[in-house]
């Protein structure tokens, strides 16, 4: 309850692996108010923006709200029905290897759970894969090297009580904005140390202490490095490497190893190595800078050797943190959702594990190799071998790397079911069965977030129109293929409550992933369960894994696995000279599918780009605002050209959010080459090789709008805005007739029109009204286009007479584009108040405006603003 008087409901994020508590009150209207849960574990009442703005994104305009079949609503019956009967003739004529399910790591661990025991115990083939694949696949295959089983021994509670926290291939600032937040609430009150270890400058190197711009790829070397100084300074720890195996193996491969491939100075070198080995309490962080590699899986073990040898791990304040990305997961893990496990961390491959979770299904199949791994999946699909395939809660078309392969794949398999809760994503565009699912907010379950806490996701809004939970439709084709048994379910509570009874035999095997506390949980308790650490026995709740030197392999020793650094598997030459980096911006989700219905979110970064350096962009003639064509032997993408030396000569980066659906030329991963980690499988999203040249527009344009336009341009990119929508457009062209153009891009053939135009400089400026009231204004130039655009996007619905000047009358202040999303506070209003009211701080502009006071995720930009008005000379 809060002052309202309206009760409140406990809930999780549904982003990212943080998995932070919120507070939800439904208004009655279908909306919602939230706040951050002052109780939760991982965030004590913290958000970041993209918390801050759940309630944008939960309306009901963009729903999917009924089945289709053959692009025609129809309902559940019939869909259903032909799921089963596709699924089970396809079986029957090809086997159970012909079909396979795509799911994801955003799944409840319920949903997921059903999904796998279908697949796994009842089709009775392995070929149930989940973007997990593209995300947590090496550290699952690392941790169970290491440990012989994929457990995260690291906790939140560990960065808070650490010396020194070092981020791998993470942009922790941006992508898990709460955690970072805790970090340097911790380095104020400790002085906590951070080192980052990224090619790429990024927010979260605002904080640091030490910023190491190693090559792509080279990460192995460093720590090898690490390992040999940890040696031949006498650092190891003697009595911990009783617990473990592979030491002197791994320490000669170490010595073996050549650091200079990683660029960096031997100075840093040592710097870095002589920090890490004098703290004793030290957390390494890592994420896809590391996982998402050729060499992910050696990268995650390069990092647990220096850990073990240390005997670095398990205790409080030290120890390695693989932070996951999807809000579950860590669940997924749980209950063996990748082809290559099994529930309850047990292994598929292990006759005694099969055989047990056989019984516990009574499970007529079950496949006792591995299935296909979402690249070779989605090959399979593309050669025939797959012939029907089940694709939930993931947008593959998208983030699949050689994402046009993979998007013609779906395209052309025989059978596609996609269960979504949008029908406009590029992969449901694809589907020829479209299941609504609910969304967050809805439905009921649970999620295990990066360090093991299982929190609730409660439903607290009506499910809209025929939507269904994703368990409740995987379990009614489990029926309808002829197990009514094995999947009776009628609430979230039995599922979970048999995985926790599952997860006893784990235990009995001695298997880390026990909640078997759980089994006998009854419906209220289930209801009520508050957020809680695993392993939850009957006799033990939470705890540490390792401190006490015990290891899941085979005699309960850990290895330390020998390594030698290996570089990205595509190799820059001639034809395709640049390194591209992909990975994410702080506002947006994936792939937008929620975030960009958010205009709050929407306005930090409202069009896709690529970040290249000085150097290159002088070398290719490509100026500030440009765009650029990027193309390898995979795709082609234009994108923004953003000049910055954040990136080093010879990278470029660029972030995977945009689609078909938000800016069809910049789906990033149709550039991203399908290479795996030999081990895991895991793609290497980051480290392609691709040529850039500008792209010869003839017009740039820019537009705002009351609606949704229909743009029709070789580039461009739609966003949200308060009032309406935003594009940026630029075709390689010329047009005639601007007015015409405006009237198809606005689908407004009546309205009027006051226009300007200079067809001999390439100028066109036509605005569109109805009665007085503004439908749309298109901006078109030869050059980017220079208007006020942050004025501009106010202007649609409002009688915006002079807006063909397109900048605002003298006496209306411009906030400029915005930077606190959370309160919308634009930079030039903040560089105002800096200038005017000579503020100096954060916390003084914070006070003063509001800036980045709530989520915190603007601070580290709101300081660089600072930084440059104050050094004028720094600040190029
Ligand atoms: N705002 C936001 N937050 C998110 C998500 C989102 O979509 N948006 N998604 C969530 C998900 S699913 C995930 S998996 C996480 C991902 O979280 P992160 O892994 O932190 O995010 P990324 O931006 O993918 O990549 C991290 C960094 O790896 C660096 N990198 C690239 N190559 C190398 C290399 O060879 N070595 C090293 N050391 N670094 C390298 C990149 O420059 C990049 O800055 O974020 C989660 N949080
Ligand atoms: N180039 C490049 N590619 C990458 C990455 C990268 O760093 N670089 N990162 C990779 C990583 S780490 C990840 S995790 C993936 C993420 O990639 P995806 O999982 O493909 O992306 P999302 O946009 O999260 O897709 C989620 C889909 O589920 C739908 N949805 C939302 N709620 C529900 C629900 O309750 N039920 C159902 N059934 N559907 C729902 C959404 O509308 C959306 O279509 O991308 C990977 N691809
Ligand atoms: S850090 Fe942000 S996105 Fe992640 S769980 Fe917390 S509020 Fe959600
Ligand atoms: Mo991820």
């Amino acid at each position: 309850m809060d002052g309202s008087g309206l009760p409140e409901t406990r809930s999780t994020c549904p982003y990212c692996g943080v998995g932070c508590g919120v507070l939800l009150r439904p208004d009655g209207r279908g909306g919602l108010d939230v706040r951050g849960d002052p109780d939760h574990p991982a965030n004590f009442g913290r958000l970041c923006s993209k918390g801050a703005a759940l309630a944008e994104t939960v309306g009901q305009a963009h729903r999917l709200l009924a089945p289709r079949v053959d692009g025609r609503q129809t309902d559940w019956d019939t869909a259903l029905q032909q799921v089963a009967d596709r699924f089970s003739a396809t079986i029957g004529r090809h086997g159970p290897d012909s079909v396979a399910f795509y799911v994801s790591g955003q799944l409840l661990t319920e949903d997921y759970y059903v999904a796998n025991k279908l697949m796994k115990g009842f089709i009775g083939s392995a070929n149930i894969d989940t973007n997990s694949r593209l995300c947590m696949a090496s550290s699952v295959a690392g941790h169970k090297r290491a440990f012989g089983a994929d457990t995260v021994p690291g906790t939140y509670e560990d960065i808070d009580e650490a010396d020194l926290v070092v981020l791998v291939g993470s942009n922790l600032a941006w992508c898990h904005p709460v955690l970072y937040q805790r970090l340097l609430s911790a380095r104020k009150s400790r002085g906590t140390r951070i080192v980052v270890i990224d090619p790429r400058r990024t927010a979260s190197c605002d904080g640091a202490d030490m910023h190491l711009a190693l090559q792509p790829g080279s990460d192995v070397a460093l720590f090898n490095r690490l390992l040999g100084t940890i040696h031949e300074r006498g650092a190891a720890d003697a009595g911990f490497l009783s617990h473990t195996d592979g030491y002197d193996d791994a320490v000669a491969a170490a010595l073996a190893d050549d650091a200079a491939v990683t660029g960096l100075s031997s100075r840093q070198i040592e710097a870095f190595c002589a920090l890490w080995i004098r703290t004793e309490k030290v957390v390494t962080i890592y994420s896809q800078g590391v996982n998402q590699s050729t060499s992910g899986t050696d990268k995650v073990n390069a990092i647990l050797n220096c850990h073990l040898a240390t005997g670095r791990i398990g205790r409080p304040g030290m120890g390695p943190l693989s932070v996951t990305g999807q809000p579950n997961a860590m669940g997924g893990r749980e209950v063996g959702g990748l082809a290559n496990t099994l529930a309850c961390h047990l292994d598929l491959e292990n006759p005694d594990h099969r055989g047990a979770v056989r019984t516990f299904w009574d499970a007529p199949r079950m496949p006792d190799a591995p299935g296909l791994k979402a690249v070779d999946m989605f090959r399979a699909v593309g050669d025939g071998r797959i012939k029907a395939l089940w694709i939930i809660h993931t947008n593959p078309a998208v983030t699949m790397p050689e994402a046009d392969a993979v998007r013609d794949a779906i395209a052309g398999c025989e059978f596609t079911v996609v269960s979504d809760i949008s029908a406009t994503t590029d992969t449901a565009r694809l589907a020829d069965v479209l299941l609504p699912a609910t969304a967050w907010g809805e439905k009921d379950g649970t999620v295990t977030n990066s360090d093991r806490t299982i929190s609730r996701q409660r439903a607290v809004l009506a499910a809209p129109g025929a939507a269904r939970p994703d368990w409740a439709i995987l379990a009614e084709v489990g029926r309808r293929m002829g197990h009514d048994r094995a999947f009776d379910y009628d609430s979230p509570a039995e599922i979970f409550r048999e995985h926790a009874a599952l997860s006893r035999i784990a235990g009995q095997f001695g298997r880390d992933f026990d909640i078997s506390g759980f089994a006998d949980l009854d419906d209220r308790a289930y209801a009520g369960l508050a957020p809680v650490r695993w392993p939850v026995t009957r006799t033990r709740a939470g705890g540490r894994f390792f401190a006490d030197g015990r290891f899941f392999h085979a005699g309960g020793n850990a290895r330390i696995v020998p390594v030698t650094c290996r570089p990205p598997a595509a190799k820059t030459g001639p034809r395709y000279p640049f390194r591209l980096n992909t990975g994410r911006l702080r506002d947006q989700w994936h792939t937008m599918t929620r975030t960009a219905l958010s205009p709050r979110l929407s306005a930090h970064l409202p069009e896709p780009f690529i970040d290249l350096h000085p150097d290159d962009a002088q070398s290719l003639g490509i100026h500030a605002a440009d765009l650029v064509q990027v193309q390898n032997r995979h795709g082609q993408a234009i994108l923004r050209a953003r000049i910055t030396d954040a990136v080093q000569p010879g990278q470029v980066f660029a972030p995977m959010h945009w689609t078909g659906e938000t800016a069809p030329s910049a789906r990033i991963d149709a550039l991203v080459a399908a290479m795996t980690d030999p081990v895991s499988g895991q793609p290497e999203s980051k480290a392609s090789v691709v040529a850039l040249t500008r792209f010869d527009a003839a017009w740039y344009g820019f537009a705002v709008s009351r609606d949704a336009m229909l743009p029709n341009a070789d580039y461009w990119a739609m966003a949200r805005t308060e009032h309406g929508y935003r594009a940026e457009l630029a075709g390689r062209d010329p047009r005639a007739d601007w007015e015409a153009e405006a009237r198809r891009l606005f689908r407004s053939p009546g309205s009027s029109a006051v226009s300007i135009s200079d067809a001999g400089r390439g100028v066109a400026r036509v605005a569109l009204y109805m009665g007085r009231a503004l439908i749309g204004a298109l901006f078109v130039a030869p050059r980017p286009v220079a208007v006020m655009r942050d004025y501009l996007v106010t202007l649609p619905g409002q009688a915006a007479e002079g807006i063909l000047l397109g900048r605002p009358a003298a006496d209306v202040p411009n906030p400029g584009p915005v930077l606190c999303s959370c309160l919308g506070v634009g930079v030039n209003t903040i560089v105002e108040a800096v200038e005017t009211r000579g503020l100096v701080s954060v916390e003084a502009i914070g006070e003063a405006l509001g800036a980045g006071t709530n989520c915190g995720s603007c601070r580290s930009e709101i300081a660089a603003i600072l930084r440059g008005l104050t050094a004028p000379e720094a600040a190029q």
